[in-house]
């Protein structure tokens, strides 16, 4: 930490002891006592300065705490601080009582038309407008200031949280030590901790105000602790970043994410196109290529009045649900709203929600519903196939993305099929019987 130093010797004239890293460094290694629990005849460890925690009820959480204490301690975070975000932490069950296998990403595990279903609903869109016309100066004074059109700002607020309506009830230290107590994922979730005490610290919110969603992520904009960190804005210029109850602080700063994270002012995420028929589908293989290709190739705009409305010059052609299904050409915002969540299925449900909002169908091409869909057990087959025929899918499971459409799609193309790279049964079939 950047302001380690200063911070050990404000510790150190706080609690009076001019020794707290030596102290310190002979506290107790929780581990050794981690089976011993207070309450149990047994004096719970100490850290020195830091001194002991209540039990959390639960043994690995409150193990975990003692060594995460001192490394808090260590990387220059104030006793009080420290205390402040670990003193009342509780379990939570999603991570520490049942297999891991239940914290699912939901973008991976079902079609992608009903993931757009369910999140670019007529609610959500008609909701949206509605917002965006009663707050309409906010959101022009947002897109004056940090170049992120207006519609693509409620789209983002909208599918986080239903515009500030499902912001999660959990504290957010206890979903994130939970998370660390579990193991797999404990840096990352340490490093939010960190992030957290740095948020008290510099009085940004306040201890009771650290609500998030199961997975740690706070406020209207979802926003992970490291990112408010470094992103969250005091529009409403109270002194507090409250990406929680205020909408203008929220929103400035998601916009504010945003055009850090690259956002170029004007330009759309996507345009949906018409392909004409026959088409060569092997072009849709996450190449960018001249949109004055794709217009003499016959593609023709079906949301907007120019297959390339901002001048950009390159896109990318994109079949989410293979020949049967919308076509979309993908512009570098694209890839912007993927720093929020990096599933393809989550940027163009944004990017929907932004074209509905500006009163566009979403999309005007429909779903394949009734196409033969492959199960996880299938993918795995289709993938083990196309690697074994030497087409790299990758690793064996069960997920059929990028990598595994790109490895179909040229296994289609050597078999002289219509080459859209979407798992069918069919494609299954046709690598199966391929060797
Ligand atoms: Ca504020």
């Amino acid at each position: 930490m950047r302001f380690a130093t200063g911070l050990i010797v404000a510790a150190a004239a706080l609690i009076g002891c001019e020794s707290t890293s030596q102290t310190l460094q002979n506290a107790p290694d929780p581990s050794t006592n981690s089976a011993r629990m207070p309450g149990q005849g047994v004096r719970p460890p100490s850290l020195g300065p830091l001194g002991s925690f209540e039990t959390s009820g639960h043994q690995k959480l409150d193990a975990w705490r003692y060594e995460f204490a001192a490394r808090a301690y260590r990387e220059g975070y104030s006793i009080e601080i420290i205390r402040s975000v670990l003193s009342n932490i509780e379990p939570m069950s999603i991570f520490l009582e049942q297999s891991s296998e239940a914290v699912d990403q939901a973008e991976f595990s079902k079609p992608i038309w009903e993931y757009i279903d369910d999140t670019v609903s007529r609610t959500r869109v008609a909701t949206g407008r509605e917002l965006l016309s009663e707050d309409y100066e906010l959101f022009s004074a947002l897109e004056q200031n940090y170049g992120v059109q207006k519609h693509y700002i409620a789209a983002i607020w909208g599918m986080e949280t239903s515009y500030g309506q499902v912001i999660g009830n959990f504290d957010a230290p206890s979903a994130l030590a939970s998370m660390a107590a579990e193991g797999r994922r404990r840096g990352f979730a340490e490093n939010e901790l960190l992030a957290l005490m740095e948020i008290l610290e510099r009085g940004d919110a306040r201890r009771h105000e650290l609500i998030a969603g199961w997975a740690g992520a706070m406020g209207q904009t979802q926003f992970m602790p490291t990112t408010y960190v470094q992103y969250a804005v005091d529009w409403t210029g109270d002194g507090t970043k409250d990406v929680w109850r205020a909408r203008g602080d929220a929103l400035a700063s998601a916009a504010n994410y945003l055009q850090a994270s690259g956002w170029r002012a004007g330009e759309p995420a996507l345009v949906e196109v018409q392909l004409p028929k026959p088409f060569n589908y092997s072009y849709a293989n996450g190449q960018r290529r001249p949109t004055s290709l794709w217009a003499t190739l016959g593609l023709t705009p079906l949301s907007s009045v120019s297959l390339d409305p901002a001048g950009v010059g390159l896109a990318e052609l994109w079949l989410p649900a293979g020949s049967n299904g919308p076509a979309f050409l993908l512009y570098p915002n694209f890839d912007v709203i993927k720093t929020y969540n990096r599933a393809d299925s989550y940027a163009l449900a944004v990017s929907l929600i932004a074209e509905g909002i500006q009163g566009r169908a979403t999309p005007a091409g429909s779903w394949p519903r009734d196409i033969d869909r492959l199960n996880i057990e299938e993918i795995k087959r289709l993938q083990d196939g196309l690697n074994r025929l030497g087409f790299s899918a990758g690793t064996v499971d069960g997920i059929a993305g990028r990598g595994t459409r790109r490895a179909l799609q040229s296994f289609q193309i050597s078999a002289g099929m219509l080459a859209d790279g979407f798992p069918t049964r069919r494609a299954l079939a046709a690598v199966e019987a391929a060797y």
